[in-house]
């Protein structure tokens, strides 16, 4: 138990910011005091943040190209069980800790759902006492941070390093490591055996920077470990000179270097289409070629044989961003420790396993083999090694061409890395029962007939502590008051506040808590965007990033056709509403940027007309991310997960809402299928078209988006919005959109769903009249949500992955 006292507290604190800062608090920012803070508690966890690594269990490595921690006061202070002695130790210093919990950055170094399950996962893999360590990229620059001008987004970069103050971190320089890029391969005679020698290439350093994990009231403290691309010799000058690329003068030694700082200089902002640029390939060798080293550094520390690789280190890769770790191992299996090929490919294939995030082609990785080839001669030469004894296999099982096409590696010059990623290791998961479904009979169906065994689902989880215990107190302390403490170790527990569902007092307390909740967001949001919302309006929200798939526009499709049925009948009964939306659009997706063009000119419309008497009102949140959404989840009434049938993989936002009671009005897609099975139909809307029947439209045609526009009327309506003038300032934006619904066939069901939808926004509007019927129903989301816990989640990866047969 770490333990400390708020007088040792008020010592510590008080010597760390004179030798910091050198002067008092009365003189200190928030900043400031929150950074003096949080050294501190690095101080107090030292003792237990060493101890752990010298642990002799198996190890995990989680690499993820993305980490999205979000701030890290509030929730180390609530893993530790400190934050009583710290708040007041601060309050008799005269300092409020909520400030200071506010004034930390929170760093963006991910885009959304992969990058925020990762970080999820270590909050649990710390907490159920897993030593599971993450590997990933410190970026200097996070996701773009987000501002409206005329209600279009513009992105400005994301500093979030300035002045090289991140409080959490701590550097490593004895740790550092050096990755290759480029320069030639020679095979060469060694010590009677032909050995691979790599010669002019170009040396990056890769120096680690380590974010302590902390369990939940444990003392267990893992290790994120992200790494900063530096030139190999920190005394930048004219000694940094190498061979062919950067010799010679002063200029050159300047590209050298910028060609290594540029690689860990920017997160890319794109999270559904694979771009294939070069920069991004170096990123993920970079990621991957530190960490990989990293770990047989430890692991040759350790003195173990290297044949028993497998029994001591599980590796994972989120995605297959990382997936170079297949080859990468091999190489230094094969070339420095200089094992044979089929030992060294049955180590790596029993130490890797993969998780798959999505089934849509365009986000599939594909690197071309000329750029492979010259960025990374000795991993191409395995990669292509690998294709070679593979495609043997396969010729020698099915004969059957197309099928080999099918499953290679390397086809039509291109590496696929997926299939790469299911070749070279031995455990493949997507991340809910209905895409795992889809990867096996669809997707994935060559490599799932070929070996089932090796295909697994791992439903995502969230941490429940980050989304319910922190960001919901009064939630959480209701809950705690009737079923007492154990849910937050075992959320399975929350299954017993069922014995309320007809307690009234109960429900009517939660009722309040909802509404209290929704007030300090109201107070929240007119401050920062002078719009007055109602706290007794439903708070309809829909928050992700933004993605025709994921359909925000059949969301703004119904707000502009309830607008027209209140212009119509100014009468009209409605319960008030207020639609909320977060969304960041990949720069370069125009279409995408178009619709929150849209939703700024159709907000700027509707809240200023007072025809329509406040009822329904519309609010963009301007640069979301995970602050927010802790700000915004306790306070929503209706969870929007509206994607198109089979596109969503998962979705963890909609464990978010469920477990802050939170109605969902969903399609059966990704895990929104699971939160039905825990709910039951009652406590659930579901609408739109089902997973097999866009199969099937995808496979045999059969749908006109044309024949809807012009066979019924509400649909006719609200899309000629788009171009008939009726919203100011979306000309362009307007055209465009109309275009993807009716020139191009409106790829994602939009207004074949819409009917359904209107239906289902309705009934919702009929349940929220009941106001007790309502607070059941929520009280039946959170009771049914602990199988939504990333506990569980990791357990099941511990399990049935890394621990398997241990
Ligand atoms: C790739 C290369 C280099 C840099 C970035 C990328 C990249 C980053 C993120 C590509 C895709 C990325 O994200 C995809 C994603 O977030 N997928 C979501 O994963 C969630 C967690 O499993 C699921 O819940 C979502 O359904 C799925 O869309």
């Amino acid at each position: 138990m770490v333990r400390i006292t708020k007088q040792e507290f008020k010592e510590m604190f008080n010597s760390k910011i004179y030798s910091i800062y050198a002067h008092s608090i009365n003189e200190a920012t928030n900043e400031q005091l929150q950074i003096v803070l949080s050294s501190v508690i690095k101080d107090i966890i030292a003792k237990y943040w060493v101890d752990n690594r010298l642990s002799t269990n198996k190890e995990v490595y989680y690499f993820s190209i993305e980490f999205l921690i979000g701030r890290q006061l509030k929730s180390n202070l609530l893993n530790l069980q400190i934050e009583e002695v710290i708040k007041e130790g601060l309050e008799d210093m005269g300092i409020d800790l909520d400030d200071l919990i506010c004034a930390e950055k929170d760093p963006a170094l991910g885009n959304g759902g992969l990058g925020r399950l990762a970080a999820c996962f270590l909050d649990s893999m710390a907490s159920l006492n897993i030593s599971g360590h993450g590997y990933g990229i410190r970026y200097k620059y996070g996701l773009f941070e987000q501002k409206f001008i005329n209600g279009y987004q513009v992105e400005v970069p994301d500093n979030w390093l300035l002045h090289e103050q991140y409080s959490w971190e701590s550097i490593r320089p004895n740790k550092a490591v050096v990755v290759k890029f480029g320069g030639e391969v020679y095979l060469e005679e060694d010590n009677g055996r032909l050995k691979a020698k790599h010669h002019g290439y170009i040396p990056v350093m890769a120096m680690p920077y380590d974010i302590p994990i902390i369990g939940y009231d444990n003392d267990f403290i893992n290790t994120l470990r992200l790494f900063k691309a530096e030139i190999l010799n920190r005394d930048f000058g004219i000694n940094t000179l190498y061979a062919n690329t950067f010799t010679g003068s002063y200029e050159q030694a300047l590209k050298y270097k910028y060609y290594t700082e540029e690689i860990s200089q920017v997160l890319y902002p794109n999270d559904s289409n694979h771009a294939g640029k070069l920069l991004r390939l170096k990123q993920e060798y970079f990621l991957v070629s530190s960490g990989i080293q990293d770990i047989i550094n430890k692991y040759r520390k350790n003195k173990f044989d290297i044949l028993d690789f497998p029994k001591h280190i599980a590796i994972h890769i989120n995605d297959t961003h990382p997936t170079l770790c297949i080859p990468e191992l091999m190489r230094i299996l094969l070339d420095e420790e200089g094992l044979s090929w089929e030992e060294a490919f049955d180590i790596t294939k029993n130490t890797i396993s993969y998780t798959n995030h999505t089934i849509m082609a365009e986000a599939m990785e594909k690197w071309p083999v000329d750029m492979m080839k010259e960025l990374l001669p000795r991993i191409y030469m395995i990669i292509e090694e690998i294709n070679k004894r593979y495609v043997e296999y396969l010729n020698h099982k099915y004969n059957d061409n197309e099928k080999i096409r099918r499953m290679s590696i390397i086809c039509d010059n291109n590496i696929n890395m997926a299939n790469l990623s299911i070749i070279g290791s031995y455990s493949v998961n997507g991340v809910a029962k209905l895409h795992t479904e889809i990867l096996k009979k669809e997707v994935l169906s060559d490599f799932y007939e070929d070996d089932p065994g090796k295909f697994n689902n791992k439903t995502n989880g969230i941490a429940h502590r980050r989304w319910l215990i922190s960001c919901n107190e009064d939630l959480s302390n209701l809950i705690t008051e009737h079923i007492g403490n154990i849910w937050k170790k075992d959320t399975e527990e929350l299954k017993r506040l069922e014995d309320y569902k007809e307690n009234r007092n109960f429900l009517k307390k939660l009722e309040c808590i909802k509404i209290k909740n929704k007030t300090k967001l109201a107070n929240f949001i007119a401050e920062e965007y002078g719009i007055c919302i109602n706290p007794e309006s439903i708070y309809d929200v829909q928050i992700k990033r933004l993605h025709a798939y994921k359909r925000q526009l059949l969301n703004v499709l119904h707000i502009l056709h309830l607008y027209h049925e209140l212009l119509e009948n100014p009468e009209l009964d409605i319960v008030p509403r207020t639609f909320i939306f977060g969304a960041k659009a990949a720069p370069g997706y125009h279409l995408a940027k178009c619709i929150i063009k849209l939703i700024n000119s159709v907000a700027e419309k509707i809240n200023n007309d007072k025809s329509i008497n406040n009822k329904i009102k519309v609010v963009f949140i301007e640069n979301y991310g995970v602050s927010l959404a802790e700000k915004i989840i306790p306070s929503t009434d209706v969870s929007e997960q509206i994607s198109t049938a089979t596109k969503e993989a998962s979705g963890t936002g909609n464990m978010k809402f469920m477990m802050n009671g939170a109605i969902t009005l969903a399609t059966l897609d990704g895990a929104n299928v699971e939160i039905y099975d825990q709910v039951g139909e009652e406590n659930i809307v579901i609408f739109g078209l089902k997973a097999s029947q866009v199969l099937n439209y995808n496979k045999y045609g059969g749908y006109s988006s044309l024949d809807l526009y012009n066979s019924n009327f509400k649909i006719k309506r609200v899309v000629d919005d788009l171009v008939n003038g009726f919203i100011p300032n979306i000309s362009k934006e307007g055209r465009v959109i109309y275009d993807s619904l009716i020139t191009y066939n409106d790829e994602y069901f939009v207004l074949r769903d819409f009917e359904n939808y209107i239906e289902a926004q309705s009934k919702i509007d009929t349940l929220y009249r009941d106001k007790e019927k309502w607070s059941k129903m929520c009280l039946i989301n959170i009771a049914n949500s602990g199988i939504f816990s990333s506990d569980r989640t990791i357990s099941e990866y511990a399990k049935d992955i890394w621990f398997r047969g241990c």
